[in-house]
């Protein structure tokens, strides 16, 4: 067999002492972490898209890095993608990967060809899936980079369009269902707009339902058991995507009736780009019972764009995974490593790196998160901070027993109010970091 990166050693766990840039100093995958291995914990998962196709391309330059294998036709270059692909996962120990339709198969002149040529490449993964015991974390459609969905795909203005979005998500329920995925991504893609002077908004969202609850209905008749992603994202590509952030796809799942069948992929960098942190997404999915999965990655905080970089900032790691921790952990979810390497880091060693630095940055939050558990001081402090909940009036409220002449009449014999005690914040984040830098660790 053609060893596509000799170059990429197989990376194993050598602890933070190594200096190894090719170790894990951090994952150790077998390693248990309040119950469960680390690999368990993590379920990280390689995006098809960045790491296989993306060669670097950006409106100002050609791609820096070549991802054609070895070949030139569309078909073989697909063929030796998905061994490349294999041989790329083995050596990073990644268990699952993520996909568009279009990322392993090249899109045919027609509708009926693309299906084909998915139906060829879906084959040969499926046997490769087998052989190097790899799963699929969640499929989706690329219903975004056509020319044909320039105004949007389930909210085009253009029936045509909206009947070629539906068949090409049937299509790729029908191949994720094939390779047992287990998970199903909605992106938003095109799906907002730029200006209200050429968009009647309330029939695009009710267009968006419909579409949603066909293809979701047609993939569990298919037996499809696996979870449905809506994945918010504010901007980019339009200006108002619907999708805008986890609070307002809760709202919009619910208004539709979707809320049962549908969870959350919470991506860090469109959670900064919503103005929110990565945690807060994840805390609004969580108290919703939407908390799916997860596309780990890092923004950068001076552009305003979606940089999909890969994730180190371990504080941000840290209070994601003690989020996911809260959550009970990953069902069907894990992390995805929507990520890609600078333009600059143009070397397929680049690449290897930047999934080392992010599996390195998520393990290390794992046990720190682990650790804030263990310590109890957080948690401690925020049942103290509740506890006026739990007796007299407060345990009322909570029982949902108490009237409003009730809470009337307490109210005007409390005077002023002399019960608050203090936020604690900077004592809070002082902990946090005691417990990332501290001498006890
Ligand atoms: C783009 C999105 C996309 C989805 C899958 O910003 O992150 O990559 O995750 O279509
Ligand atoms: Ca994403
Ligand atoms: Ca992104």
């Amino acid at each position: 067999m053609k060893e596509f990166f000799p170059q990429i050693p197989y990376v194993r766990y050598e602890g933070a002492k190594s200096y190894n840039p090719f170790a894990f100093r951090h994952y150790d995958p077998e390693r248990v972490i309040l119950g469960k291995p680390m690999r368990e914990h993590l379920r990280f998962a390689m995006s098809y898209w960045h790491t296989m196709c993306a060669d670097g391309t950006d409106m100002f330059g050609v791609g820096t890095n070549v991802k054609t294998y070895g070949e030139s036709d569309p078909m073989e270059i697909a063929k030796a993608k998905a061994y490349a692909a294999f041989e790329f996962m083995d050596k990073l120990s990644i268990d699952y990967f993520c996909f568009h339709d279009r990322d392993i198969a090249p899109e045919g002149r027609t509708l009926g060809e693309s299906c084909e040529r998915l139906d060829i490449i879906s084959d040969l993964i499926a046997e490769l899936m087998r052989e190097h015991s790899k799963k699929v974390l969640w499929g989706t459609a690329n219903c975004f980079g056509n020319p044909r969905y320039m105004h949007g795909a389930g909210t085009a203005p253009n029936a045509d369009v909206f009947a070629f979005a539906a068949a090409q998500i049937k299509k790729a329920l029908d191949v994720t269902i094939k390779l047992g995925g287990q998970g199903y991504v909605y992106w938003g893609g095109r799906e907002g707009y730029e200006t209200l002077l050429n968009t009647d908004m309330a029939l695009e969202l009710d267009n968006l339902a419909f579409l949603l609850k066909l293809t979701s209905d047609y993939a569990r008749k298919k037996g499809f058991r696996g979870d449905f992603y809506i994945e918010p994202k504010p901007k980019e590509p339009t200006k108002h995507q619907y999708d805008f952030d986890a609070a307002t796809v809760c709202g919009f799942l619910a208004k539709h009736g979707l809320d049962k069948d549908f969870r959350l992929n919470i991506e860090a960098n469109h959670a900064t780009l919503a103005g929110h942190t990565f945690e807060h997404e994840l805390c609004v999915a969580r108290v919703n019972g939407a908390f799916g999965s997860i596309d780990a990655n890092q923004g950068d905080m001076l552009l305003g764009w979606d940089t999909d970089q890969f994730p180190t900032n371990v504080y941000d790691t840290t209070l994601c995974m003690l989020e996911v921790l809260r959550a009970g952990g990953f069902t069907n979810g894990g992390l995805n490593f929507d990520a890609k390497v600078r333009r600059g880091s143009f070397t397929w060693e680049d690449v290897a790196l930047g999934y080392i630095a992010g599996m390195d940055a998520f393990a290390l939050g794992l046990i720190k998160a682990a650790e804030i558990i263990e310590d109890g001081r957080l948690d401690t402090f925020l049942k103290e901070r509740y506890s006026s909940y739990s007796t007299g009036i407060g345990k009322k409220i909570s029982d949902r027993t108490v009237t409003l002449d009730e809470l009337d009449a307490y109210a005007r014999e409390l005077g002023d109010i002399t019960t608050n005690i203090s936020g604690r914040q900077e004592y809070l984040e002082s902990i946090v970091n005691d417990i990332l830098f501290g001498e006890r660790s």
